[in-house]
């Protein structure tokens, strides 16, 4: 049944992607739940609602919002059936940035022999599926995700032999690999959209978003996520193409049958040569509305990018995913993992529920920044917010649902740095995350580096800095009315922050190269590198790996329920995982105060963080100290 003017906003709320999308714009507008959810307004007819509300929103936002529910007819998803076992339920994932891991030839480029000679250190860690990201060949334009050659390595990472003895030599560890797929969009010099530009009339032209024009306006009014409109003007063709991403990265049309046979045949290709899965980059945005319809203004405004309801939820997502599922990633039976910004969590298990045949697991994004904040907002990060979403999350999910965890990589600044960048807490921080990485239900994404407690990077000026993103973002910036200073906000939101080579040891080159590396660390504190927290048991390196042999001994910890205890205390995070007789209680101080333990669980401290002499052993005090996270193990 499809929704109107006389349809409620209870009937919305009701309708996954309803609920998302006012949770979004609820969780943008930094507002609660109860405006939505009270009597007096979830039983308002929409009709009502938009008169209400149009001096704010402007015309057609109602509209806009009924065409994308109404275009998903599914609304529920069955909560019947036994959960599924699978490998990555239980895994460890670790995120690679080829580019900063280690360098192996001195060009002071991160490559894949670099990987090789550090999967000892991984095993070691206790990792149990790499996700590499992409070193396809490229020009480079976003670090490899504008793809030229989806079947060849690109020249400073190695060969491709280099990557089939990668894959073995994990194999050869009991460890997985799932690679990076970036289709959504080619770069502008991959074969096929030279051919398109050769020929936009032949076959290549349907490969992309083509459209006839002028120079000066563009085929609508949608913005790219690395600034300006999403087109670029093509003047030897005298068309404009649809680029969302960098002026180089061509948004492929996904509408066209031969697209989806080609990205079958590059799946299946690099699935026969033994990788696990993948990553597949931006993949909510591959179904883009018949059209292309300009974005609605209120909607745009308020997330940033104007066009987006018309492309991260579209109409034919779940066909094409269940499509490219069925053809090329079930006869192998790959795992894959999809990055979809913008999605919340119902339209998340839309994807990824069990009984589905679509995705795995999603990356939703919503926890990353707290309420009515932006990647590029300079604030403390409040945990209290990380501990809602997990809750919520949790609450939400049936046996036929899972969830990855995470909240750090290539595209997001440290997290430590974003919660208290004061020193003293660094370590404590770092074990705090950690402990719920690995002890929350879920699959936990660790991203390189995380595991040492890396932090932002003390950058003065755009010259330190190498992402196109940052760059083109800081050039709008200046072009803004008043003389506001645009650097505070690149120096908050920078990718480059997470980009800095992997630091391996307290040297010159700090151990990933006996060269210049293509983008210079800026944060040099002692004690914070691999060689330096080897062999130091209160390490956050080590705190890391006791816990991932806890949870290897203990399906509590891994596939066990999870039990919330007073999940409205502020700063004070406790539960329960559970699997029969065996349980765990887990109790974290979120805040940079001392706080009264409420640990009564009868158990006794497995592992905890607090830095006071060998912790481990000893009977815990009556109080957390910041950030303190306790791990007890309870037995019946
Ligand atoms: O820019 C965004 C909105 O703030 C992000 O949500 C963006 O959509 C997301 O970061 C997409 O990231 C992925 O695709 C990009 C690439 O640059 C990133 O590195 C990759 O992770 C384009 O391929």
């Amino acid at each position: 049944m499809s929704l109107d003017r006389a349809s409620r906003v209870r009937d919305v709320y009701a309708h996954p992607v309803g609920r998302d999308a006012i949770d979004r714009i609820l969780l943008q507008l930094n507002r609660s739940r109860s405006w939505i959810t009270n009597p007096l307004i979830a039983n308002l007819r929409l009709g009502v609602l938009e008169a209400l509300t149009a001096r704010f929103t402007g015309p057609g936002f109602l509209d806009a919002l009924l065409a994308l529910l109404n275009a998903h007819p599914e609304r529920t998803i069955a909560a019947s059936g036994e959960a599924v076992e699978a490998w990555w339920k239980e895994a460890v994932f670790y995120q690679i940035y080829p580019r900063s891991f280690a360098d192996s030839d001195g060009d002071g480029n991160g490559d894949l022999r670099g990987i090789l000679s550090h999967l000892d250190y991984l095993q070691d860690l206790g990792v149990d599926c790499l996700w590499l990201g992409p070193v396809y060949d490229s020009p480079n334009e976003d670090n490899g995700y504008d793809v030229r050659d989806y079947r060849a390595v690109m020249a400073e990472m190695g060969t491709l032999q280099d990557l089939d003895d990668l894959i073995a030599a994990c194999h050869e560890r009991g460890m997985k690999l799932i690679m990076d797929l970036v289709v959504n969009h080619t770069s502008a010099e991959h074969e096929w959209f030279q051919q398109a530009q050769h020929d936009p009339d032949g076959p290549f032209g349907d490969y992309y978003f083509l459209r006839p024009g002028k120079p000066d306006t563009p085929p609508n009014n949608w913005t790219s996520f690395f600034s300006g409109p999403a087109w670029r003007w093509l003047p030897a063709n005298n068309r404009w193409v649809l680029r969302l991403f960098a002026p180089g990265q061509p948004d492929l049309n996904w509408d066209n049958p031969a697209v989806r046979d080609e990205v079958t045949e590059i799946v299946s290709w690099w699935l026969d040569r033994g990788v696990d899965g993948f990553r597949l980059d931006v993949i909510n945005y591959i179904s883009k509305m018949p059209g292309l319809p300009n974005g609605h203004r209120f909607i745009g405004d308020l997330m940033g990018f104007h066009g987006i309801e018309h492309y991260y939820y579209g109409p034919h997502l779940h066909e094409y995913l269940r499509e490219l599922r069925g053809r090329s990633f079930d006869p192998h039976r790959a795992f894959l993992v999809g990055e979809t910004p913008g999605i919340g969590i119902e339209m998340g298990r839309l994807l990824a529920a069990s009984d589905r045949g679509e995705l795995d697991l999603v990356f939703l994004f919503d926890h990353l920044e707290n309420p009515g904040k932006i990647r590029w907002d300079d604030y403390r990060y409040d945990l209290n917010h990380l501990k809602a979403h997990y809750v919520d999350y949790q609450s939400r999910l049936t046996a036929n649902d899972w969830m990855s965890i995470f909240w750090e990589n290539h595209d997001n600044p440290r997290m430590i740095s974003k919660i208290n960048p004061d020193p003293q807490h660094r370590t404590m921080i770092g074990k705090l995350l950690a402990t719920m990485a690995l002890t929350m239900r879920g699959t936990p994404f660790l991203y390189q580096g995380q595991e040492i407690a890396a932090v932002n990077q003390n950058f003065t000026g755009l010259d330190d800095l190498s992402d196109i993103e940052s760059i083109t973002r800081y050039r709008e910036t200046l072009d803004r009315p008043g003389e506001v200073d645009g650097w505070p906000e690149i120096l908050a939101g920078s990718r480059d922050h997470a980009r800095t080579p992997m630091r391996w040891a307290p040297t010159e080159g700090l151990g990933f190269t006996t060269g210049t590396p293509w983008l210079e660390p800026r944060e040099d504190s002692a004690g914070f590198t691999v060689a330096e927290q080897h062999d130091d048991p209160h390490s956050v390196l080590n705190h890391y790996r006791e816990l991932i042999v806890l949870r290897r001994a203990h399906r509590a910890l891994t596939r066990g329920r999870i039990d919330v205890v007073e999940p409205d205390a502020k700063d004070w995070f406790g539960y329960y995982r559970v699997d029969g007789a065996d349980r765990f209680f887990i109790e974290l101080n979120l805040s940079d105060r001392r706080l009264v333990s409420r640990h009564n669980s009868g158990g006794r401290l497995a592992l905890g963080s607090a830095s006071d002499g060998d912790s481990d052993s000893k009977e815990p005090g009556p109080t957390l100290a910041p950030y303190e996270a306790r791990v007890f193990h309870v037995r019946y």
